[in-house]
């Protein structure tokens, strides 16, 4: 340890050459692993240095929840990077956006129309439900051919997003939601290849492949964020505000009504509405969908967990009527389930690094202005005392002894991070993981295909934890043929 007086630094690796030599040497571990393996040698807390950055590495729940809890404010600053600077505009969206006024109003303004929009209330829960209706009755013309899933709970899932955003959905096949994909391929592949933590800085000085690739998408995405504000511009009408996008436009309105330099000093440019819109768009799509999919990858490897999901829809739910959000309260094992799935693969194991935005400490050490801070979930989430057997998939570590849903048998867990920066979909995120798991498993039951492999739960690492792609085969469950199916 280095120590000045009563100043005590934590650990440092000896360089970033080291780190640079052990990511590529290092068996190619992804960084959330490699961070983990490195607690051996260097501790809990341990930094090391990325060019001119300090970054610091919190792998225990202690340390991190005095970061996003005690001292949440302290520590709400952002990175800037070359990649996500691309992305965002330099950072005129929320999630890669430094702490600051504008950053505070988007955030609210968001939180409170995606609240407007039904999240909670009856309409999110029918945008989700139609959704979900509409993904069982593709999933019934695929009977028992095999298929990856992705594309169509990708499309169910941007829907969701679609309707609060813009008040629209896409049919199978539409050409602008196939080249949604084919943007959000290439910005998911590109942007923060190596974790947002900005592990390869050189990507400034040698630009390569990927930063056209990103550049290529984003333009695309651009183009298309831009097309949807200018419709909504066209037919805006103050007193029907049906999305975000109506939302924003509503907000910026009323300030340049009232004071013309107003929207600019708050940040209400059209810049920023697209870059925020841009956010929860790729945030709601690509995470929710990841989700969904880590579930089902999971149910191929443990088909009695899915039997049992199954059984417990069955006496509660049955077959006369939809699951409903309500059925949360009593769905415990599939709530568990779904908890389970968000401990053992975190969507987003080092979150978004955290900056300290004055000179603070994290328990006895000290931590300078400026430091860039990674919360290790992944270290949390896999803590063998925290977790018994932390690397077996087992949903009853979140349920009593009478069944009923735990909400958090640890402190060290954190799927959606804490504090000020917390996820702002969270809400939103639990209620369609919740609704499509159970619409889909009440008809059918998932299974691998005659002569596949099981799914690889290995994942793969970029600004989310991916799950490599897999098939299944959807059967409808036999009950079914005998019932006049509701769908
Ligand atoms: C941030 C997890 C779904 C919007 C985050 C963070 C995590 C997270 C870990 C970073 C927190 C931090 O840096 O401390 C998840 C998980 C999801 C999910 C596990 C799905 C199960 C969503 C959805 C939306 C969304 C559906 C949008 C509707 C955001 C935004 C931020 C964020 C805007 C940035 C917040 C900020 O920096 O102020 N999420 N998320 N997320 N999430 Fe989510
Ligand atoms: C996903 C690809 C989109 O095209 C753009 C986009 C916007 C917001 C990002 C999201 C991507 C990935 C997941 C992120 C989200 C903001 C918050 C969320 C990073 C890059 C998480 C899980 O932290």
């Amino acid at each position: 340890l280095r120590s000045h007086g009563t100043v005590k630094y934590p650990k440092s690796l000896p360089s970033l050459p080291v780190i640079g030599s052990l990511l590529h040497l290092g068996n190619h571990l992804p960084p959330h692993i490699l961070f983990c393996n490195l607690q051996k040698k260097y501790g809990k807390l341990y930094s090391f240095k990325m060019g001119s950055h300090y970054v610091v590495v919190v792998n225990n729940y202690e340390d991190a929840r005095e970061v996003l809890l005690k001292k949440g404010k302290t520590f709400a600053g952002r990175p800037r990077t070359v990649t996500t600077d691309i992305l965002t505009r330099d950072a005129k969206d929320i999630a890669f956006a430094d702490y600051s006024p504008t950053w505070k109003f988007h955030r609210k303004l968001v939180h409170s129309s995606l609240s407007m929009f039904g999240e909670g209330t009856v309409a999110i829960e029918q945008i989700i439900s139609r959704e979900a209706a509409s993904l069982c009755q593709t999933l019934s013309t695929f009977q028992a051919i095999p298929f990856n899933m992705e594309p169509e709970i990708t499309r169910a899932i941007t829907n969701v997003v679609c309707a609060l955003c813009f008040n629209t959905r896409y049919r199978r096949g539409d050409a602008e939601f196939q080249s949604m994909l084919s943007y959000s391929k290439g910005i998911v592949d590109t942007v923060a290849k190596d974790s947002l933590v900005d592990i390869f800085p050189w990507l400034q000085i040698f630009p390569n492949k990927d930063l056209d690739i990103l550049r290529n998408s984003v333009r695309c995405r651009d183009q298309l964020l831009l097309k949807k504000l200018k419709e909504h511009e066209a037919a805006f009408c103050s007193e029907t505000v049906n999305d975000l996008v109506d939302a924003l436009l509503k907000a910026k309105l009323s300030m340049e009504n009232n004071n013309s330099n107003l929207s600019h000093d708050v940040g209400l440019t059209e810049d920023h509405i697209l870059m925020t819109v841009g956010d929860i768009f790729g945030a709601g799509v690509e995470t929710t969908s990841t989700v969904l999919k880590w579930t089902i990858a999971y149910l191929m490897h443990y088909p009695e967990v899915q039997k049992k999901i199954q059984e417990e829809l069955d006496v509660k739910v049955g077959f006369g009527r939809y699951p409903l959000l309500s059925d949360r309260k009593i769905l415990h094992y599939l709530e568990a389930t779904i908890a389970e799935v968000l401990r053992i693969r975190p969507v987003s194991p080092l979150l978004i690094p955290h900056v300290a935005m004055k000179d603070t400490s994290i328990g006895e050490y000290t931590i300078p202005k400026e430091a860039r801070v990674v919360i290790n979930l992944w270290s949390m989430h896999h803590d063998e005392k925290e977790w018994v057997h932390p690397e077996n998939f087992n949903p009853d570590r979140f349920l009593d002894e009478n069944g009923h849903r735990v909400y958090s048998p640890s402190q060290s867990y954190l799927p959606f991070g804490a504090g000020i920066r917390v996820c702002l979909g969270e809400a939103l995120a639990k209620m369609e993981v919740f609704l499509f798991l159970s619409w889909v498993l009440q008809r059918f039951t998932l299974e691998v295909p005659e002569g596949e492999p099981l799914p690889s739960l290995e994942g793969k690492f970029g600004v989310v934890l991916q799950v490599k792609p897999f098939k299944v085969t959807a059967k409808l469950r036999d009950v079914w043929n005998n019932i006049d199916i509701a769908t």
